[in-house]
């Protein structure tokens, strides 16, 4: 056969299979994998984009949520090594890290008396010494205090450590933090799951079995979580669609995540330095493919600390309905790995004149998507509470 009449036969057979798969998203079906690849390999930005944003209006109309929050990082000191972290300082070198005290972490939890956040997110690294009952006495502290604020905190990394220190089951273990005050889990820690992938970025830490028992039971216990992705450096589509089929498989048995949450590699002052990191179109695809990939879970969030303001907005066309939070520059991990804000933080203003910019209503939300307020129609400008 003549080369261009090939071409054209193919490109006619790929026109036919995408269209098939944005009939089956339009009419509420399922992908399958190898549709999930087919969207990553061969269809367009334009093509996945509208495709993804017609599941987010069918799922939330215009609206955006965010969210009132601060993070607490209690140390960079971690015994593992993931090769593309820039934030942890082994215990040998800790003169170059922080560890911060009970006290100190409290003066944090204090410093927002009288100002209206929801959640605190507490994430950080494999401290040897910051064991369970350390971390239950801090929960149990933080809630005397604040009895109204949620705990979202500790990856599935940081809980398998300290449960495995303290030699409990993590049915056991994640029963001890709850009982103190743990409200549900982040998302972090999960990185790639194929092992291919896992092996050579982060070899040393809990594998993807244990990350989704661990979310798994925490479900089980009536606690929510959320999910990540690590994507754009040496993984390949379908290292994604692996880690996405993980997810959705799980959350068919369980119901207990709310949002995923894809994490733009960032390649500064790290072992992974050598490689490229992601373009801006890769970015979007990732939202997109997401999106329409991972039909059963309610949010998409974009984080924009790490992905920019501007990138940000335009991930809200890409199907995602959620920029996170306030956070109030209390977080290092992505500044320290190189993402565009040095120092993140944004006042509820900022948020909202942000969401608005690109058409879209800004709505506070809780941890757990309970409407706090609708901000559609309110002229900030007159708004004291807003900073
Ligand atoms: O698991 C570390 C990532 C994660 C780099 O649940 C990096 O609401 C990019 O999970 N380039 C921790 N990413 C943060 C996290 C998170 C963040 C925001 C919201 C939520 C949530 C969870 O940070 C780690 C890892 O995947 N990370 N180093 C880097 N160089
Ligand atoms: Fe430690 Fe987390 Fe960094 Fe890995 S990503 S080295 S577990 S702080």
């Amino acid at each position: 056969m003549n080369n261009s009449i090939e071409v054209v036969l193919k490109d006619k057979s790929l026109a036919k299979e995408l269209s098939a798969i944005g009939e089956k998203v339009n009419r509420g079906e399922r992908i399958n994998d190898e549709e999930g690849l087919l969207l990553f390999e061969k269809a367009s930005l334009s093509f996945v984009g509208s495709l993804a944003n017609k599941v987010k209006e069918k799922l939330h109309g215009d609206i955006v949520y965010f969210n009132r929050n601060f993070h607490i990082e209690p140390t960079n000191v971690c015994v593992f090594s993931c090769n593309f972290c820039s934030y942890s300082r082994l215990y040998a070198h800790k003169e170059e890290g922080w560890e911060l005290s009970e006290k100190q972490m409290l003066d944090i939890v204090k410093s927002y008396d009288g100002k209206p956040v929801t959640e605190v997110h507490i994430v950080g690294g494999v401290h040897p010494k910051m064991n369970i009952v350390f971390f239950a006495e801090l929960l149990k502290k933080i809630k005397a205090h604040r009895p109204g604020l949620h705990i979202k905190g500790f990856t599935a990394v940081e809980l398998d450590y300290m449960f495995r220190k303290a030699k409990m089951s993590i049915v056991e273990g994640l029963q001890y933090l709850q009982n103190a005050g743990l409200d549900s889990l982040p998302g972090g820690g999960a990185e790639i799951f194929h092992p291919e992938i896992r092996e050579q970025i982060c070899a040393d830490k809990v594998d993807a079995e244990g990350w989704l028992k661990i979310h798994e039971a925490s479900h089980m216990l009536g606690m929510h979580s959320n999910a990540t992705i690590l994507y754009g450096h040496i993984e390949k589509y379908r290292h994604r669609i692996d880690h996405m089929s993980r997810l959705r498989n799980l959350q068919d048995k369980t119901k207990g995540f709310n949002t995923f949450i894809p994490l733009k590699f960032r390649n500064k002052d790290n072992d992974m330095s050598h490689t490229r990191e992601s373009s801006i179109i890769e970015d979007m695809k990732m939202y997109a493919v997401s999106r329409i990939y991972l039909d059963n879970f309610p949010h998409l969030k974009s984080y924009w600390p790490m992905l920019g303001r501007q990138n940000a907005q335009l991930s809200l066309s890409f199907g995602v309905n959620d920029i996170d939070g306030t956070i109030d520059d209390t977080t290092r991990i992505y500044s320290m790995a190189g993402a565009e804000e040095q120092n993140p933080s944004m006042t509820t203003s900022q948020l909202v004149n942000l969401i608005r910019q690109v058409k879209r209503k800004p709505v506070e939300r809780d941890t757990l998507y309970n409407v706090i307020k609708d901000y559609s129609d309110i002229d900030i400008s007159m708004n004291k509470e807003l900073n």
